[in-house]
């Protein structure tokens, strides 16, 4: 017994082992705004084995798994010293999650969690579930965990359990490993998910970007991605939430959206990443696309290219939710990289990797959403007129004249 114990524990130390130190690789061909990576950066499988197994061969003799873990999932992401810092959901097989670190030296690859999860305070209303944490480095010196919480709807009716109440958690940290759990964030809005802390002070208030909803699912007549100033962060309260980014008919963000991860400042505006939700006969569909906010007042949009920026591709497309990109972590790097860290189908996390020069250009010169098919129909046409005016072909692809000139 102790023999196949301990064989079967060298098997799955290897196993992990060569995980962990998988090394990554841009995939080819990319679209020239964004590089995906191959392989995923963190799973279930990268959680430690001693989080998993009881190593004791006298009271687990068959190396039996005694705590599950579902999927490792939307995590939030920062630049901690020079390590590349993941704060993931973790999900167990209750289905319960949790947050927990994990760190790698370059960003891509060998991210491995800490030893424990992070032991998050409960308020005086414990939370049923947490998920899906924004990491801000606030200009207030702290670090701040934005998360929602949610807990059955006490009016919900004894045999209806999924009626739920959604809101934000508020933490704050130096160190990663001490969290100070702060009263919930207030709002006018009886749901909120997706909220995001401004990273900088706005008229010496903290400012917050919102969801408001009317229900746990549907958004009603609220929804869109909303902002709002609190004069403290001990409590939070925002009184008045403006709409700066609505949902709008037939569009990718036409059921849901939400702000993803902080905002990050450039010289020409606040970089945003959103996720948009559409509703399909398969179920929801959820995507990423970025917009660009004044400097002064990141609360006007000043840039949105239409469509998505990132859509579920391939083994992407499937999972525990299938049909789901989400993104609440990515990081501006020193030397102008962004690693933009999204989970797939809530099943796994991956990166991908741009620079803040691409995306503003990709986010300043990609057209805008005229929202009809015609206007779409104008905006490639115009595109077309002028690569065929313009010298742009290289020699091996010579535009091919079919048989409708304009
Ligand atoms: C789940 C989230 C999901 C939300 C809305 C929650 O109970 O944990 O993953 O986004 O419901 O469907
Ligand atoms: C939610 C989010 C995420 C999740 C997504 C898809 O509304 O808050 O937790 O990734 O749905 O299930």
């Amino acid at each position: 017994m102790r023999e196949t114990f301990f064989k079967r524990l060298a098997d799955l130390e290897k196993q992990q082992d060569e995980l962990l130190n998988l090394s990554n690789a841009k995939c080819a061909r990319g679209n020239g705004i964004v590089d995906r990576f191959v392989n995923p950066v963190l799973t279930a499988q990268h959680v430690p084995l001693f989080w998993r197994y009881d190593l004791n061969p006298e009271s687990n003799p068959h190396l039996m798994q005694r705590f599950g873990i579902n999927a490792v999932l939307n995590a939030g992401a920062m630049k901690f010293g020079d390590k590349y810092i993941l704060i993931a959901r973790v999900e167990a097989d209750n289905r319960k999650s949790f947050f927990a670190v994990a760190e790698s030296p370059n960003g891509v690859d060998q991210f491995r969690f800490w030893d424990y999860p992070i032991v998050m305070p409960e308020t005086d209303a414990p939370d049923t579930n947490v998920y899906d944490m924004r990491v801000v480095k606030h200009e207030d010196g702290w670090v701040y965990g934005l998360f929602c919480t949610e807990r059955r709807d006490p009016a919900a009716s004894p045999g209806d359990q999924s009626a739920a109440v959604a809101q934000c958690g508020i933490a704050r940290t130096r160190d990663l490993v001490t969290w100070e759990r702060l009263p919930d964030l207030k709002t006018p809005s009886p749901q909120q998910r997706n909220v995001v802390l401004h990273p900088e002070f706005i008229d010496g208030k903290y400012a917050f970007y919102t969801r408001p909803q009317d229900g746990f699912i549907e958004a009603g007549n609220g929804g869109g991605i909303g902002f709002g100033l609190s004069d403290s962060i001990d409590p939070a309260v925002v009184e008045k939430e403006i709409v700066i980014d609505a949902r709008v008919y037939h569009t990718v963000y036409e059921v849901k959206n939400g702000l993803g991860p902080e905002p990050i400042r450039t010289d020409k505006g606040w970089l945003h990443l959103a996720h948009g939700v559409r509703n399909t006969a398969a179920g929801l569909r959820y995507v990423l696309y970025l917009f660009m906010t004044d400097l002064e007042d990141p609360s006007k949009v000043i840039y949105k290219p239409a469509g998505y920026f990132l859509a579920p591709e391939g083994d992407e497309r499937i999972g525990d939710v299938s049909n789901v990109l989400f993104c609440n972590g990515w990081i501006a790097d020193d030397d102008g990289k962004v690693f933009i860290y999204y989970a797939s189908s809530d099943t796994r996390m991956h990166v991908a990797v741009s620079s803040i020069e691409k995306l503003l250009d990709y986010v300043m010169n990609t057209a805008a959403d005229r929202f009809t098919s015609a206007e779409t129909v104008r905006i490639l046409t115009e595109l077309i007129d002028r690569n065929q005016s313009a010298y742009v072909h290289s020699l091996t692809s010579t535009p091919q004249k079919t048989g409708n000139p304009r």
